[in-house]
Protein backbone atom coordinates (compact mmCIF):
# COMPACT_ATOMS: atom_id res chain seq x y z
CA UNK A 1 0.00 0.00 0.00
CA UNK A 2 1.05 3.33 -0.92
CA UNK A 3 0.57 6.47 1.73
CA UNK A 4 -2.37 8.39 0.90
CA UNK A 5 -2.23 10.99 -1.83
CA UNK A 6 0.34 8.88 -4.27
CA UNK A 7 -0.65 7.13 -7.13
CA UNK A 8 0.44 3.26 -7.35
CA UNK A 9 1.83 1.41 -10.46
CA UNK A 10 -1.57 -0.16 -12.03
CA UNK A 11 -1.40 -3.71 -10.08
CA UNK A 12 -0.73 -5.75 -12.53
CA UNK A 13 2.06 -4.09 -13.66
CA UNK A 14 3.48 -4.27 -10.26
CA UNK A 15 3.18 -8.14 -10.29
CA UNK A 16 5.02 -8.43 -13.24
CA UNK A 17 8.03 -6.40 -11.79
CA UNK A 18 7.62 -8.64 -9.07
CA UNK A 19 7.53 -11.65 -10.94
CA UNK A 20 10.51 -10.53 -13.39
CA UNK A 21 12.70 -9.80 -10.26
CA UNK A 22 13.30 -6.14 -10.79
CA UNK A 23 11.12 -5.62 -7.43
CA UNK A 24 12.66 -7.47 -4.86
CA UNK A 25 10.59 -6.83 -1.71
CA UNK A 26 13.16 -4.19 -0.30
CA UNK A 27 13.42 -2.35 2.54
CA UNK A 28 15.80 0.77 2.25
CA UNK A 29 15.76 0.26 6.56
CA UNK A 30 17.15 -2.70 6.78
CA UNK A 31 19.75 -1.81 4.31
CA UNK A 32 22.81 -0.63 6.26
CA UNK A 33 22.24 -3.68 9.02
CA UNK A 34 22.57 -6.52 5.76
CA UNK A 35 25.33 -4.00 4.85
CA UNK A 36 26.86 -4.60 8.02
CA UNK A 37 27.00 -7.95 7.65
CA UNK A 38 28.23 -8.34 4.44
CA UNK A 39 31.13 -5.62 4.64
CA UNK A 40 31.57 -4.88 7.86
CA UNK A 41 34.59 -2.83 8.82
CA UNK A 42 35.23 -1.62 5.39
CA UNK A 43 35.12 2.05 4.94
CA UNK A 44 31.07 3.17 4.51
CA UNK A 45 31.76 6.83 4.26
CA UNK A 46 34.68 9.09 4.50
CA UNK A 47 33.63 12.99 5.23
CA UNK A 48 37.36 14.97 6.50
CA UNK A 49 38.81 12.99 9.07
CA UNK A 50 36.01 10.92 9.81
CA UNK A 51 35.58 7.75 8.67
CA UNK A 52 33.06 5.53 9.45
CA UNK A 53 32.62 1.81 9.14
CA UNK A 54 29.78 -0.29 7.73
CA UNK A 55 29.24 -1.66 11.01
CA UNK A 56 29.51 2.19 12.78
CA UNK A 57 26.79 3.42 9.93
CA UNK A 58 24.39 0.61 11.02
CA UNK A 59 24.78 0.96 14.55
CA UNK A 60 24.22 4.86 14.11
CA UNK A 61 21.24 4.20 12.05
CA UNK A 62 19.45 2.01 14.48
CA UNK A 63 20.49 4.36 17.39
CA UNK A 64 19.16 7.41 15.59
CA UNK A 65 15.78 5.36 14.52
CA UNK A 66 15.27 4.43 18.11
CA UNK A 67 15.66 8.36 19.07
CA UNK A 68 13.48 9.49 16.59
CA UNK A 69 10.74 6.82 17.45
CA UNK A 70 11.33 8.28 21.59
CA UNK A 71 11.07 12.14 20.32
CA UNK A 72 7.47 11.10 18.91
CA UNK A 73 8.61 10.05 14.91
CA UNK A 74 6.08 7.22 13.66
CA UNK A 75 5.65 5.43 10.34
CA UNK A 76 3.90 7.19 7.84
CA UNK A 77 4.97 10.90 9.25
CA UNK A 78 7.25 13.27 6.97
CA UNK A 79 10.28 15.11 8.14
CA UNK A 80 11.31 17.36 5.61
CA UNK A 81 15.42 17.05 5.69
CA UNK A 82 17.87 19.85 4.55
CA UNK A 83 21.63 19.38 5.32
CA UNK A 84 25.10 19.30 3.45
CA UNK A 85 26.80 16.75 2.47
CA UNK A 86 27.94 15.21 5.86
CA UNK A 87 27.57 11.43 7.51
CA UNK A 88 24.37 13.10 8.86
CA UNK A 89 22.48 13.02 5.78
CA UNK A 90 23.12 9.43 5.38
CA UNK A 91 22.86 8.62 8.79
CA UNK A 92 19.30 10.46 9.55
CA UNK A 93 17.70 9.64 6.30
CA UNK A 94 18.03 5.87 7.02
CA UNK A 95 17.54 6.24 10.52
CA UNK A 96 14.50 7.72 9.30
CA UNK A 97 13.78 4.94 6.96
CA UNK A 98 14.21 2.59 9.79
CA UNK A 99 11.65 4.15 11.49
CA UNK A 100 8.94 4.49 8.53
CA UNK A 101 9.15 7.98 8.03
CA UNK A 102 9.42 9.94 4.99
CA UNK A 103 12.06 12.14 4.74
CA UNK A 104 11.90 15.14 1.98
CA UNK A 105 14.70 15.84 0.31
CA UNK A 106 15.03 19.38 0.16
CA UNK A 107 18.43 21.62 -1.20
CA UNK A 108 20.43 23.34 1.52
CA UNK A 109 20.31 26.97 -0.47
CA UNK A 110 16.28 26.27 0.06
CA UNK A 111 14.77 29.38 1.98
CA UNK A 112 11.57 30.35 3.76
CA UNK A 113 9.27 30.04 0.69
CA UNK A 114 10.29 26.46 -0.42
CA UNK A 115 10.67 25.21 3.43
CA UNK A 116 7.47 26.12 4.23
CA UNK A 117 6.09 25.21 1.21
CA UNK A 118 7.50 21.73 1.44
CA UNK A 119 6.33 21.15 4.97
CA UNK A 120 3.00 22.36 4.35
CA UNK A 121 2.76 20.44 1.13
CA UNK A 122 4.10 17.17 3.19
CA UNK A 123 2.30 17.83 6.29
CA UNK A 124 5.81 17.45 7.89
CA UNK A 125 6.04 16.76 11.65
CA UNK A 126 9.58 17.49 12.01
CA UNK A 127 12.51 19.26 10.10
CA UNK A 128 16.10 18.56 10.18
CA UNK A 129 18.30 21.26 9.69
CA UNK A 130 22.06 22.09 10.15
CA UNK A 131 21.68 25.06 12.15
CA UNK A 132 23.47 28.02 10.72
CA UNK A 133 25.00 27.21 7.14
CA UNK A 134 26.47 29.20 5.59
CA UNK A 135 25.97 32.15 7.45
CA UNK A 136 21.95 31.50 7.33
CA UNK A 137 20.23 30.39 10.76
CA UNK A 138 17.88 27.45 9.74
CA UNK A 139 16.94 26.75 13.34
CA UNK A 140 14.98 30.44 13.21
CA UNK A 141 13.05 29.39 9.59
CA UNK A 142 12.17 26.46 11.21
CA UNK A 143 10.55 28.33 14.02
CA UNK A 144 9.33 30.92 12.20
CA UNK A 145 7.62 28.43 9.87
CA UNK A 146 6.19 26.28 13.14
CA UNK A 147 4.75 29.12 14.26
CA UNK A 148 1.95 28.80 11.03
CA UNK A 149 2.03 25.23 10.93
CA UNK A 150 0.61 23.31 13.91
CA UNK A 151 1.13 20.23 12.18
CA UNK A 152 5.51 21.12 12.57
CA UNK A 153 6.39 19.99 15.95
CA UNK A 154 10.25 19.25 16.25
CA UNK A 155 13.02 21.20 14.58
CA UNK A 156 16.15 18.57 14.57
CA UNK A 157 19.49 20.56 14.59
CA UNK A 158 23.05 18.96 13.92
CA UNK A 159 24.73 21.52 15.19
CA UNK A 160 24.41 22.19 18.81
CA UNK A 161 21.67 24.79 20.27
CA UNK A 162 21.57 26.81 23.22
CA UNK A 163 19.51 24.80 25.97
CA UNK A 164 17.94 28.28 26.78
CA UNK A 165 16.79 28.46 23.03
CA UNK A 166 14.67 25.14 23.67
CA UNK A 167 11.67 26.02 22.95
CA UNK A 168 9.24 28.37 21.16
CA UNK A 169 6.38 29.35 23.83
CA UNK A 170 5.37 25.55 23.19
CA UNK A 171 4.71 25.82 19.45
CA UNK A 172 7.74 23.81 18.27
CA UNK A 173 10.82 21.43 20.07
CA UNK A 174 14.10 22.40 18.85
CA UNK A 175 16.21 18.76 19.62
CA UNK A 176 19.60 18.95 18.99
CA UNK A 177 20.76 15.36 16.49
CA UNK A 178 22.73 14.31 19.28
CA UNK A 179 19.72 13.66 21.71
CA UNK A 180 18.40 11.73 19.14
CA UNK A 181 20.09 8.57 19.83
CA UNK A 182 18.37 5.64 22.18
CA UNK A 183 19.22 1.97 22.44
CA UNK A 184 18.09 -0.26 19.29
CA UNK A 185 15.02 -1.60 19.11
CA UNK A 186 13.02 -3.89 17.11
CA UNK A 187 11.00 -1.87 14.93
CA UNK A 188 8.22 -2.55 12.09
CA UNK A 189 9.78 -3.61 8.45
CA UNK A 190 8.49 -1.16 5.52
CA UNK A 191 6.17 -2.04 3.01
CA UNK A 192 8.46 -2.33 -0.19
CA UNK A 193 5.34 -1.05 -2.22
CA UNK A 194 5.08 2.43 0.28
CA UNK A 195 6.80 5.91 -0.41
CA UNK A 196 10.44 5.24 0.97
CA UNK A 197 11.26 8.95 0.35
CA UNK A 198 10.30 12.34 -1.39
CA UNK A 199 12.42 14.25 -4.21
CA UNK A 200 12.12 17.29 -5.38
CA UNK A 201 10.60 17.81 -8.79
CA UNK A 202 12.76 20.14 -11.04
CA UNK A 203 9.70 21.63 -11.58
CA UNK A 204 7.51 23.72 -14.06
CA UNK A 205 4.95 24.89 -11.58
CA UNK A 206 4.61 28.14 -9.64
CA UNK A 207 4.73 25.16 -6.06
CA UNK A 208 7.25 22.50 -6.32
CA UNK A 209 5.94 19.25 -6.62
CA UNK A 210 7.14 16.01 -4.43
CA UNK A 211 8.20 12.89 -6.09
CA UNK A 212 7.02 9.68 -4.15
CA UNK A 213 10.38 6.96 -4.55
CA UNK A 214 9.23 3.85 -3.10
CA UNK A 215 11.81 0.93 -1.38
CA UNK A 216 11.18 -1.13 -4.31
CA UNK A 217 11.05 1.15 -7.25
CA UNK A 218 14.84 2.83 -5.41
CA UNK A 219 16.41 -0.53 -4.41
CA UNK A 220 16.15 -1.46 -8.22
CA UNK A 221 17.08 1.74 -9.72
CA UNK A 222 20.41 1.95 -7.44
CA UNK A 223 20.86 -2.02 -8.16
CA UNK A 224 20.90 -1.62 -12.01
CA UNK A 225 23.21 1.29 -12.23
CA UNK A 226 25.73 0.21 -9.88
CA UNK A 227 25.51 -3.22 -11.74
CA UNK A 228 25.82 -1.32 -15.05
CA UNK A 229 29.28 0.50 -13.69
CA UNK A 230 30.19 -2.90 -12.27
CA UNK A 231 30.59 -1.51 -8.69
CA UNK A 232 32.11 -3.69 -6.08
CA UNK A 233 34.19 -2.83 -2.78
CA UNK A 234 36.91 -1.67 -4.24
CA UNK A 235 35.00 1.64 -5.95
CA UNK A 236 34.95 4.85 -4.44
CA UNK A 237 32.30 7.44 -5.41
CA UNK A 238 33.17 11.15 -4.34
CA UNK A 239 29.52 13.25 -3.68
CA UNK A 240 30.44 16.02 -5.31
CA UNK A 241 27.03 17.32 -6.08
CA UNK A 242 24.56 18.03 -2.91
CA UNK A 243 23.39 14.62 -1.85
CA UNK A 244 19.94 15.40 -1.79
CA UNK A 245 19.96 15.31 -5.75
CA UNK A 246 18.66 11.93 -7.26
CA UNK A 247 22.19 11.76 -9.29
CA UNK A 248 24.09 12.21 -6.07
CA UNK A 249 22.36 10.24 -3.80
CA UNK A 250 20.93 7.27 -6.05
CA UNK A 251 22.60 6.99 -10.25
CA UNK A 252 24.34 4.84 -8.31
CA UNK A 253 25.48 7.67 -6.27
CA UNK A 254 25.49 7.19 -2.19
CA UNK A 255 22.61 4.19 -2.29
CA UNK A 256 24.13 2.41 -5.01
CA UNK A 257 27.86 2.29 -3.57
CA UNK A 258 27.24 1.46 -0.15
CA UNK A 259 24.96 -1.65 -1.33
CA UNK A 260 28.29 -2.30 -3.63
CA UNK A 261 30.86 -2.44 -0.46
CA UNK A 262 32.28 0.67 -1.73
CA UNK A 263 33.58 4.02 0.03
CA UNK A 264 31.46 7.27 -0.09
CA UNK A 265 33.48 10.13 -0.09
CA UNK A 266 31.62 13.31 0.91
CA UNK A 267 32.80 16.43 -0.51
CA UNK A 268 31.71 19.93 1.21
CA UNK A 269 31.76 21.43 -2.22
CA UNK A 270 32.46 20.78 -5.95
CA UNK A 271 35.26 23.45 -6.02
CA UNK A 272 38.60 21.85 -8.31
CA UNK A 273 40.53 22.56 -5.00
CA UNK A 274 38.66 20.25 -2.65
CA UNK A 275 37.50 17.30 -5.24
CA UNK A 276 41.05 16.76 -7.10
CA UNK A 277 42.19 16.45 -3.26
CA UNK A 278 39.70 14.16 -2.40
CA UNK A 279 40.63 12.18 -4.71
CA UNK A 280 44.31 12.04 -4.88
CA UNK A 281 44.12 11.13 -1.07
CA UNK A 282 40.81 8.56 -1.35
CA UNK A 283 41.74 6.87 -5.17
CA UNK A 284 38.88 8.17 -5.67
CA UNK A 285 37.21 5.68 -9.05
CA UNK A 286 33.99 7.63 -9.27
CA UNK A 287 32.26 10.76 -9.52
CA UNK A 288 29.06 12.61 -11.01
CA UNK A 289 28.56 15.98 -12.13
CA UNK A 290 26.61 18.71 -14.34
CA UNK A 291 28.43 20.40 -17.05
CA UNK A 292 29.47 23.10 -15.46
CA UNK A 293 31.14 21.39 -12.34
CA UNK A 294 32.83 19.78 -15.82
CA UNK A 295 34.04 22.80 -17.13
CA UNK A 296 35.33 24.33 -13.95
CA UNK A 297 37.46 21.57 -13.19
CA UNK A 298 38.69 21.25 -16.44
CA UNK A 299 40.15 24.93 -16.47
CA UNK A 300 41.88 23.83 -13.22
CA UNK A 301 43.91 20.92 -14.20
CA UNK A 302 46.14 22.73 -16.00
CA UNK A 303 47.29 24.54 -12.64
CA UNK A 304 46.96 21.49 -10.15
CA UNK A 305 49.62 18.71 -10.30
CA UNK A 306 46.96 16.64 -8.09
CA UNK A 307 46.89 12.76 -8.93
CA UNK A 308 43.65 11.89 -10.85
CA UNK A 309 45.09 8.86 -12.01
CA UNK A 310 42.59 6.78 -9.58
CA UNK A 311 39.59 8.14 -11.11
CA UNK A 312 37.83 5.57 -13.84
CA UNK A 313 34.52 7.01 -14.63
CA UNK A 314 33.56 10.83 -14.95
CA UNK A 315 29.30 10.70 -14.77
CA UNK A 316 28.04 14.04 -16.48
CA UNK A 317 24.60 14.74 -16.57
CA UNK A 318 21.87 17.16 -15.55
CA UNK A 319 22.00 19.44 -18.24
CA UNK A 320 23.07 19.72 -22.13
CA UNK A 321 26.55 18.56 -22.44
CA UNK A 322 28.06 20.83 -25.24
CA UNK A 323 30.43 17.71 -27.56
CA UNK A 324 33.07 20.28 -27.89
CA UNK A 325 33.38 20.12 -23.79
CA UNK A 326 33.04 16.30 -24.10
CA UNK A 327 35.44 15.71 -26.16
CA UNK A 328 37.93 16.92 -23.17
CA UNK A 329 36.75 14.87 -20.38
CA UNK A 330 39.19 11.52 -21.42
CA UNK A 331 42.30 13.54 -22.74
CA UNK A 332 42.16 16.35 -20.08
CA UNK A 333 41.31 14.27 -17.32
CA UNK A 334 42.58 10.56 -17.96
CA UNK A 335 38.91 8.90 -17.23
CA UNK A 336 35.99 7.72 -19.05
CA UNK A 337 33.58 9.86 -20.24
CA UNK A 338 30.17 8.43 -18.93
CA UNK A 339 26.85 10.59 -20.52
CA UNK A 340 23.74 10.29 -18.29
CA UNK A 341 20.07 11.86 -18.60
CA UNK A 342 17.90 11.42 -15.50
CA UNK A 343 15.45 13.08 -13.83
CA UNK A 344 14.36 12.71 -9.94
CA UNK A 345 10.87 11.31 -11.29
CA UNK A 346 12.47 8.15 -13.02
CA UNK A 347 13.55 7.51 -16.17
CA UNK A 348 17.58 7.54 -16.48
CA UNK A 349 19.60 6.36 -19.88
CA UNK A 350 23.21 6.65 -19.66
CA UNK A 351 26.17 5.71 -22.19
CA UNK A 352 27.77 2.13 -21.15
CA UNK A 353 31.23 0.83 -21.03
CA UNK A 354 31.53 -0.38 -24.21
CA UNK A 355 29.90 2.23 -26.25
CA UNK A 356 31.19 3.73 -29.04
CA UNK A 357 33.52 6.63 -29.01
CA UNK A 358 31.15 8.95 -31.16
CA UNK A 359 28.38 8.14 -29.38
CA UNK A 360 29.75 8.58 -25.96
CA UNK A 361 30.38 12.04 -26.96
CA UNK A 362 26.56 12.89 -28.87
CA UNK A 363 24.12 11.05 -27.40
CA UNK A 364 22.97 10.56 -23.52
CA UNK A 365 23.21 6.50 -24.12
CA UNK A 366 20.43 4.37 -23.63
CA UNK A 367 17.90 3.44 -20.53
CA UNK A 368 19.19 1.72 -17.39
CA UNK A 369 16.46 -0.80 -17.65
CA UNK A 370 15.24 -3.44 -20.34
CA UNK A 371 11.66 -2.60 -18.89
CA UNK A 372 11.98 1.36 -19.03
CA UNK A 373 9.50 2.53 -22.10
CA UNK A 374 10.11 5.32 -23.79
CA UNK A 375 8.00 7.11 -26.69
CA UNK A 376 8.41 10.06 -28.40
CA UNK A 377 5.59 12.34 -29.88
CA UNK A 378 4.53 14.91 -31.66
CA UNK A 379 2.34 17.76 -30.28
CA UNK A 380 -1.12 15.65 -30.68
CA UNK A 381 0.53 13.07 -29.02
CA UNK A 382 1.15 10.60 -31.81
CA UNK A 383 4.53 8.70 -32.24
CA UNK A 384 6.74 10.73 -34.51
CA UNK A 385 8.50 8.84 -37.39
CA UNK A 386 11.98 6.92 -36.14
CA UNK A 387 14.58 9.33 -35.78
CA UNK A 388 12.07 12.73 -35.08
CA UNK A 389 12.16 15.06 -32.67
CA UNK A 390 9.49 15.07 -30.25
CA UNK A 391 8.46 15.11 -26.46
CA UNK A 392 9.60 11.98 -24.53
CA UNK A 393 7.38 10.17 -22.86
CA UNK A 394 8.11 7.51 -20.06
CA UNK A 395 7.20 5.12 -17.56
CA UNK A 396 8.49 2.44 -16.24
CA UNK A 397 9.97 0.30 -12.82
CA UNK A 398 11.43 3.55 -11.09
CA UNK A 399 9.48 6.23 -12.81
CA UNK A 400 6.58 8.22 -10.59
CA UNK A 401 2.86 7.41 -11.64
CA UNK A 402 1.57 10.44 -9.92
CA UNK A 403 3.18 13.73 -8.23
CA UNK A 404 2.33 13.63 -4.42
CA UNK A 405 -1.12 15.76 -3.37
CA UNK A 406 -1.16 16.65 -6.71
CA UNK A 407 -4.55 15.39 -8.68
CA UNK A 408 -5.05 18.13 -11.28
CA UNK A 409 -1.32 18.48 -11.91
CA UNK A 410 -1.47 14.68 -12.77
CA UNK A 411 -4.32 14.96 -14.98
CA UNK A 412 -1.97 16.85 -17.63
CA UNK A 413 1.52 15.53 -16.54
CA UNK A 414 0.84 11.82 -17.43
CA UNK A 415 -1.08 10.11 -20.45
CA UNK A 416 -4.04 8.46 -20.03
CA UNK A 417 -1.98 5.56 -19.84
CA UNK A 418 0.57 6.02 -17.68
CA UNK A 419 3.44 7.93 -19.09
CA UNK A 420 4.94 10.54 -17.81
CA UNK A 421 5.51 13.75 -19.93
CA UNK A 422 8.84 14.67 -19.35
CA UNK A 423 8.59 18.19 -21.03
CA UNK A 424 12.53 17.46 -22.70
CA UNK A 425 12.52 16.82 -26.63
CA UNK A 426 14.51 13.96 -27.41
CA UNK A 427 15.01 11.80 -30.51
CA UNK A 428 16.65 7.86 -30.46
CA UNK A 429 19.05 6.93 -32.86
CA UNK A 430 18.99 3.78 -34.94
CA UNK A 431 20.91 1.94 -32.40
CA UNK A 432 18.18 3.07 -30.00
CA UNK A 433 20.44 5.51 -28.01
CA UNK A 434 18.47 9.07 -26.82
CA UNK A 435 19.52 12.47 -27.72
CA UNK A 436 18.10 15.36 -25.33
CA UNK A 437 17.32 17.94 -28.31
CA UNK A 438 15.53 20.85 -26.12
CA UNK A 439 12.80 21.28 -23.88
CA UNK A 440 9.14 22.70 -24.22
CA UNK A 441 8.54 23.05 -20.51
CA UNK A 442 8.97 26.31 -18.66
CA UNK A 443 12.05 25.41 -16.80
CA UNK A 444 15.49 27.45 -17.01
CA UNK A 445 18.26 24.73 -15.73
CA UNK A 446 21.17 27.40 -14.53
CA UNK A 447 24.42 25.35 -13.79
CA UNK A 448 22.00 22.56 -13.27
CA UNK A 449 19.89 23.91 -11.00
CA UNK A 450 16.27 23.96 -12.33
CA UNK A 451 14.34 26.78 -11.72
CA UNK A 452 10.43 26.66 -12.64
CA UNK A 453 9.96 29.95 -14.67
CA UNK A 454 6.33 30.29 -13.22
CA UNK A 455 7.81 30.47 -9.63
CA UNK A 456 9.86 32.97 -9.98
CA UNK A 457 6.95 34.94 -12.00
CA UNK A 458 4.81 34.79 -9.01
CA UNK A 459 7.05 36.02 -6.89
CA UNK A 460 7.90 38.89 -9.36
CA UNK A 461 4.60 39.74 -9.45
CA UNK A 462 4.50 40.44 -5.81
CA UNK A 463 7.08 42.94 -6.09
CA UNK A 464 5.69 46.18 -6.03
CA UNK A 465 5.90 48.27 -9.18
CA UNK A 466 5.74 45.58 -11.68
CA UNK A 467 2.44 44.60 -13.44
CA UNK A 468 3.81 41.22 -15.47
CA UNK A 469 6.66 39.22 -15.34
CA UNK A 470 7.81 36.56 -17.72
CA UNK A 471 11.54 34.37 -17.08
CA UNK A 472 13.32 32.84 -19.95
CA UNK A 473 16.60 31.09 -20.07
CA UNK A 474 19.68 32.91 -21.59
CA UNK A 475 22.20 30.83 -23.33
CA UNK A 476 25.30 31.33 -21.07
CA UNK A 477 28.83 29.99 -21.60
CA UNK A 478 29.65 29.11 -18.22
CA UNK A 479 26.33 28.37 -16.70
CA UNK A 480 24.48 26.81 -19.82
CA UNK A 481 22.20 29.14 -18.99
CA UNK A 482 20.67 31.92 -16.94
CA UNK A 483 17.79 33.50 -15.97
CA UNK A 484 16.34 36.88 -18.24
CA UNK A 485 13.43 38.34 -16.75
CA UNK A 486 11.16 40.58 -18.89
CA UNK A 487 9.15 42.84 -17.18
CA UNK A 488 5.99 45.54 -17.75
CA UNK A 489 6.22 48.18 -14.93
CA UNK A 490 2.69 49.03 -13.40
CA UNK A 491 2.31 52.70 -14.29
CA UNK A 492 4.56 55.57 -15.72
CA UNK A 493 4.89 57.32 -12.51
CA UNK A 494 6.07 54.30 -10.34
CA UNK A 495 9.78 53.81 -10.52
CA UNK A 496 10.72 50.51 -11.89
CA UNK A 497 13.04 48.91 -9.50
CA UNK A 498 16.36 47.90 -10.62
CA UNK A 499 18.19 44.35 -10.59
CA UNK A 500 19.72 44.64 -7.34
CA UNK A 501 16.76 45.81 -5.84
CA UNK A 502 14.77 43.11 -7.41
CA UNK A 503 17.05 40.32 -6.23
CA UNK A 504 16.52 41.93 -3.15
CA UNK A 505 13.22 41.99 -2.89
CA UNK A 506 12.82 38.21 -3.79
CA UNK A 507 15.40 37.44 -1.38
CA UNK A 508 13.48 39.45 0.82
CA UNK A 509 10.20 36.91 0.70
CA UNK A 510 12.35 34.00 0.98
CA UNK A 511 13.19 33.06 -2.54
CA UNK A 512 16.38 30.39 -2.76
CA UNK A 513 19.22 32.72 -4.12
CA UNK A 514 19.29 30.49 -7.37
CA UNK A 515 16.37 31.11 -8.24
CA UNK A 516 16.84 34.70 -8.63
CA UNK A 517 17.29 36.49 -12.30
CA UNK A 518 20.35 37.37 -13.44
CA UNK A 519 19.06 39.64 -15.65
CA UNK A 520 16.40 42.03 -16.05
CA UNK A 521 14.46 44.34 -18.65
CA UNK A 522 11.50 46.69 -18.73
CA UNK A 523 9.41 46.83 -21.73
CA UNK A 524 6.40 48.41 -22.78
CA UNK A 525 4.46 45.35 -23.31
CA UNK A 526 5.29 41.12 -23.35
CA UNK A 527 4.50 39.71 -26.83
CA UNK A 528 1.86 37.35 -27.12
CA UNK A 529 0.62 34.05 -29.45
CA UNK A 530 -2.32 34.01 -31.57
CA UNK A 531 -3.66 32.32 -28.49
CA UNK A 532 -2.90 35.13 -26.06
CA UNK A 533 -0.65 33.53 -24.14
CA UNK A 534 2.96 35.28 -23.28
CA UNK A 535 5.34 33.94 -26.41
CA UNK A 536 8.27 33.03 -24.64
CA UNK A 537 10.34 31.95 -28.02
CA UNK A 538 10.06 35.65 -28.85
CA UNK A 539 11.36 36.44 -25.58
CA UNK A 540 13.80 33.86 -25.25
CA UNK A 541 15.60 34.73 -29.04
CA UNK A 542 15.33 38.33 -27.55
CA UNK A 543 16.94 37.97 -24.66
CA UNK A 544 19.86 35.45 -26.52
CA UNK A 545 20.64 38.62 -29.04
CA UNK A 546 23.89 39.66 -28.36
CA UNK A 547 23.01 42.95 -30.16
CA UNK A 548 20.62 43.91 -27.08
CA UNK A 549 21.19 46.63 -25.01
CA UNK A 550 21.34 45.34 -20.91
CA UNK A 551 20.78 47.28 -17.98
C1 LIG B 1 20.14 17.58 -21.02
N1 LIG B 1 19.21 17.79 -20.06
C2 LIG B 1 19.26 17.01 -18.97
C3 LIG B 1 21.18 15.82 -19.86
C4 LIG B 1 18.93 15.99 -17.07
C5 LIG B 1 20.85 11.86 -13.05
C6 LIG B 1 21.18 12.92 -13.88
C7 LIG B 1 20.43 14.07 -13.89
C8 LIG B 1 19.31 14.20 -13.07
C9 LIG B 1 18.53 15.46 -13.10
C10 LIG B 1 18.96 13.14 -12.24
C11 LIG B 1 20.22 16.00 -18.80
N2 LIG B 1 21.09 16.63 -20.93
N3 LIG B 1 22.14 14.89 -19.79
O1 LIG B 1 17.89 13.19 -11.42
O2 LIG B 1 19.37 11.00 -11.42
C12 LIG B 1 17.33 17.86 -17.61
C13 LIG B 1 16.07 17.39 -18.31
C14 LIG B 1 15.37 16.58 -17.23
C15 LIG B 1 15.70 17.39 -16.00
C16 LIG B 1 15.58 16.61 -14.71
C17 LIG B 1 19.74 11.98 -12.23
N4 LIG B 1 20.00 15.40 -17.63
N5 LIG B 1 18.47 16.97 -17.87
O3 LIG B 1 18.96 16.44 -13.68
O4 LIG B 1 15.11 16.11 -11.71
O5 LIG B 1 15.33 18.53 -18.65
O6 LIG B 1 17.31 15.42 -12.49
O7 LIG B 1 13.98 16.46 -17.43
O8 LIG B 1 17.07 17.68 -11.43
O9 LIG B 1 17.05 17.82 -16.21
O10 LIG B 1 16.11 17.34 -13.64
P1 LIG B 1 16.36 16.67 -12.22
Amino acid sequence: MMLDGCTPWPAETAAHYRRTGLWRGSDLGALPREWAAAYGSATALVSGDTRISYTELADRVDRRAAGFVREGVRPGDRIVLQLPNVPEFVEVAFALFRAGAKPVFSLTSHRSQEIRHLCELSGASGYVVPGVFRGFDHVALGRQIAAGLPALRTVFVMDAVEEAEGSDGGRVDVVPLARVDGDPQPLPANDPSDVAFFLLSGGTTALPKLIPRTHDDYAYQTRTVAELLSLDPASVYLAVLPVEFNFTWGCPGVVGTLASGGTVVLAPDPTADDCFALIERERVTLTSVVPTVARLWLEEREFSDRDLSSLEVLQIGGARLEPELAARIAPELGCRLQQVFGMAEGLLTMSRPGDDPHSVLHTQGRPVSEADEVRIVDEQGDPVPPGGVGELLTRGPYTLRGYYRAPEHNARAFTEDGFYRTGDLASITPEGRLVVEGRIKDVVIRGGDKIAAGEVEAHLLAVSGIAAAAVVPVPDAFLGERIYAFLVGRDDSAQEPPLTALKAALQQRGLADYKLPDRAEYVPRLPLTPLGKIDKKVLAAAAADPARSRD
